[in-house]
């Protein structure tokens, strides 16, 4: 329906919003549409096409992108008729529907791939593996993820490879039957747009030692890399994972084997990935559940930060490492790095304690007796449910309240799960275990809250406010508890749930006219999505503030991704325990503007410290330097009088408008920014006081003429020569006064501004004469002297704001001559 003036608008819009590369019409335009798009963009820079870094970029229905920097990921094995037999049966028994719930629990588990296998004798593998992909394909809480097609027959890889939606990674191939067919497959591989998991195969077999395995690696990566076109990103090495503590002696280096190949291979074969079977290293604990997992822990721990990428494991089976039995984690530490000649009968030792099922294991109730707060701590990170109620229950009890219970000890609790996360020590499977047991917590403390809410309730409140999951992201924990904070503290909320277009968040803001908007999302891609909205709220109008949270938002990419494209203020809030403090000073009549000040120039300086950080380390050459130095255009008006000059007593009273009174209080160990300060809830009593004594003594410093400014300062014809600043005698520029050497910048700005020295702020000589200025300040003649006299009276107090003041006048002298020189002198 749109007229060609209309859609010309609209198109020029994107164009010079740069997301535009060519522009044309289909059916519904006529020539003259074509013609209205034409004249729209003329002019309009075409979009740059961006360099896309490499990474292994995999899909199911959503992105799954790997690159350094990535947690470690977590494939899971439990769609594997030989590594389950409860699988096994159900693929045998044709019961499919079932067998998706297998898949569906090890993704809800924090599988971020599953591995599926069919290899079966009796099974017909291609028919089940085409079967089973076909199913899930209608799962999207299974499709989300991308498939790991494991198989050792090809035809059954090729099988899964036309059923696969999004890109998967094929498992494996290797070069067990030689070049040629290693080749072919991978042609075919690349043909389909998979990754590869390639094994440290060759034609004499498995590898089992360092040398082999990066030996066997490199040849693969070689042919594959150079002769097949492969993309290197796309290739993951697994160097065999083999059991350990068999009894077979010559199998003791194989966990070290494996270890220092990872190492070798990530630093030689550029963006090549490794993986590996993780439940393959405890086989010889086959039965013993709790033995072979915290082998499983211990391995990932050193294999991780040796570079392993990627493994398959039992999702939502991995026991925390710090939380491991000591004697356990040491035994298992001395097989996996081959520590001790008696390490196999040791390990075989500890785990005769810890046979029989995890569940009646006796050492397992011991945090039954701690304290509430304690047992909910360690609840969270084990992620255990079984007493979750009655502890939370108990600690609402104690507390007084459901809200001092999520702040304070389930926060604490989800703290440690952070920083235990952050260390490695923890797995994202575990992570998700423990949402699941913050959830059930919160969950028994709803309807208290509600309880509460209803007794305070009026409708508006005291603001209203929007709370979203950004669309690709199904997390609300957290945004469920800053809901029901604010909700207690008198805020009317308007939560619009999970999973929720960008569109759809600007038009519920609009229609219920919120105050505030705020955004939660837990994985990656949420982030760019959170750019979206507030850029996509600015260029409709929709100028409300911005909350940002949720596990990966943080403070820095606020700053430097949100802030700069929004419209309105953007505040990143760090737990929900602070979101009632944000809101209340969004809200407020009297505070609002200085907050938001504060937060943009808070946000300002993180985004610049972000931007040299990026670009720290990278230098240019000294030329390059010189190059991209600042050119300015004329020199600095003559002053009025050239020369040096003095004064001995400057008026005090002109200098006191100057003075910057934050540092003051800094010096006093009170942090805050004036006058802001004068009014905070922890030091604003003190601050307060103190400065009441500050303007009485300086009042009288004044008044009494108890201190003399001085001041001597000299304005004289200089230029530039190079890096240097040449002072000459006078204004015929015949003889040099002084030649002061500067340094320059030589930090690669990669385009964002010049490389500066002093020196750039003066004229080449050639241009004609410039002028440059200095100066020496004090404020400080007759402050020891009032100093000593409140010392004799054991006023040290007051002694000591005396020279802070003198500090301060002499700072501000330093203004106020500034001033001066730029306007009269
Ligand atoms: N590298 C690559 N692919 C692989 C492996 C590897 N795929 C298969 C295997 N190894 C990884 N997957 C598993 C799955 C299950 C088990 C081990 C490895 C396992 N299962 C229990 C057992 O056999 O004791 C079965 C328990 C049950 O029946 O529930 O241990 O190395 N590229």
């Amino acid at each position: 329906d749109e007229t060609p003036e209309q859609m010309g608008a609209i198109l020029r819009e994107f164009a010079e919003a740069g997301l535009v590369n060519m522009v044309g019409g289909c059916c519904g335009t006529s020539p003259d549409h074509i013609q209205a798009f034409a004249e729209a963009v003329r002019g309009v820079s075409p979009r740059p096409i961006p360099a896309i870094p490499p990474a292994l970029r995999l899909s199911g229905l959503e992105p799954f992108t790997l690159q350094d920097g990535s947690f470690f990921a977590n494939i899971g094995e439990r769609t594997n008729v030989t590594g389950s037999r409860k699988f096994r049966r159900l693929i045998a028994d044709g019961h499919y529907e079932e067998a998706l719930s297998v898949a569906r629990e090890q993704v809800a588990n924090g599988a971020q791939l599953i591995d599926i296998n069919m290899d079966e004798g009796l099974l017909d593998a291609v028919g089940a593996m085409t079967q089973f992909l076909n199913l899930i394909a209608s799962e999207p809480d299974i499709a989300r993820v991308p498939v790991v097609l494991d198989s050792s027959k090809w035809e059954v890889l090729e099988a899964g490879l036309k059923c696969l939606q999004g890109k998967g990674i094929v498992n494996s191939i290797s070069l067990k039957e030689g070049e040629a067919s290693f080749r072919a497959q991978a042609t075919t591989i690349l043909r389909y747009g998979a990754a590869v998991i390639v094994m440290a195969f060759d034609e004499q077999g498995q590898a089992d030692t360092y040398e082999r395995k990066v030996a066997i690696c490199t040849r693969a990566y070689r042919i594959l890399v150079d002769e097949v076109g492969f993309p290197p990103q796309d290739i993951i090495f697994d160097p065999n994972i083999f059991a350990l503590a068999t009894g077979i002696e010559e199998h003791d280096t194989y966990g070290v084997a494996f270890i220092d190949a990872v190492r070798t291979i990530k630093a030689t074969l550029p963006h090549a990935r490794i993986s590996g079977g993780v439940s393959n290293v405890s086989f010889s604990f086959r039965g013993n559940d709790a033995v072979r997992e915290a082998i499983h822990s211990v391995f990932l721990f050193h294999a991780i930060r040796a570079g392993m990428d990627m493994g398959i494991v039992n999702a939502g089976e991995l026991p925390v490492y710090d939380a491991l039995d000591a004697d356990l984690r040491e035994a298992a530490e001395d097989v996996i790095l081959n520590r001790r000649a008696d390490a196999t009968e040791r390990m075989l030792a500890v785990a005769e304690r810890f046979r029989g099922s995890k569940k009646d294991r006796v050492e397992d109730d011991a945090w039954r007796t701690l304290p509430v707060a304690e047992r909910l701590a360690h609840a969270l990170v084990h992620g255990l449910t079984d007493h979750i109620d009655a502890d939370t229950e108990e600690a609402r009890l104690a507390l007084g309240s459901p809200l001092a219970v999520i702040e304070g000890p389930l926060m604490d609790g989800m703290n440690t799960v952070g920083d235990l996360f952050g260390a490695g020590k923890m797995f994202l499977p575990q992570v998700v275990k423990s949402a699941r047991v913050m959830k059930k917590a919160v969950a028994w403390l709803v309807p208290f809250l509600e309880a509460e809410k209803a007794a305070k309730a009026d409708t508006r409140g005291k603001g209203r406010i929007l709370l979203a999951t950004v669309k690709g992201d199904v997390h609300d924990i957290g945004k469920n508890i800053v809901g029901v904070v604010l909700a207690c503290n008198g805020y009317e909320i308007v939560d619009l749930g999970v999973m929720v277009p960008m569109q759809k968040i600007l038009d519920e803001a609009r229609a219920c006219d919120a105050d505030i908007v705020g955004l939660s999302g837990l994985i990656t891609p949420s982030l760019d999505e959170m750019v979206t909205v507030a850029a996509e709220m600015k260029r409709q109008g929709l100028h409300k503030p911005l909350l940002i949270g949720g596990a990966t938002t943080s403070k820095v990419h606020t700053a430097v991704k949100i802030n700069p494209v929004a419209g309105a203020p953007v505040v990143y809030v760090a737990d929900a325990s602070r979101a009632v403090g944000v809101v209340s000073r969004l809200l407020s009549d009297t505070h609002r503007d200085e907050y938001v000040r504060d937060i943009a120039a808070d946000y300002e300086v993180t985004r610049l410290a972000r931007l040299a950080r990026d670009t720290a380390g990278r230098h240019i050459s000294y030329p390059d330097a010189v190059q991209n130095r600042l050119v300015l255009q004329g020199g600095s008006p003559a002053p009025a009088s050239p020369g040096v000059h003095r004064t001995v007593d400057h008026d005090l009273a002109d200098l006191v408008p100057f003075i910057d009174w934050t540092p003051f209080f800094q010096s006093w160990d009170l942090a805050g920014s004036f006058p802001r300060i004068l009014d905070d809830a922890t030091v604003g009593a003190q601050a307060r006081q103190l400065y009441d004594d500050a303007r009485a003594l300086l009042d009288r410093i004044v008044r009494e003429k108890l201190f003399q400014a001085r001041a001597v300062w000299g304005l004289f014809p200089a230029n530039c020569d190079g890096d240097d600043i040449v002072v000459w005698q006078d204004a015929s520029r015949t003889s040099e006064r002084a030649r002061v050497p500067q340094l320059r910048q030589q930090n690669d700005k990669r385009g964002t501004g010049p490389n500066l020295s002093l020196a750039d702020y003066l004229t080449p000589a050639a241009d004609g004469v410039d002028w440059v200025g200095a100066f020496c300040v004090t404020a400080g003649f007759g402050a020891d002297e009032l100093a000593r006299a409140f010392e004799a009276e054991h006023d040290d107090y007051t002694a000591i704001l005396a020279k802070a003041l003198a500090d301060r006048l002499a700072e501000a002298f330093a203004e106020r001559l500034h001033e001066l020189v730029r306007t009269e002198l």
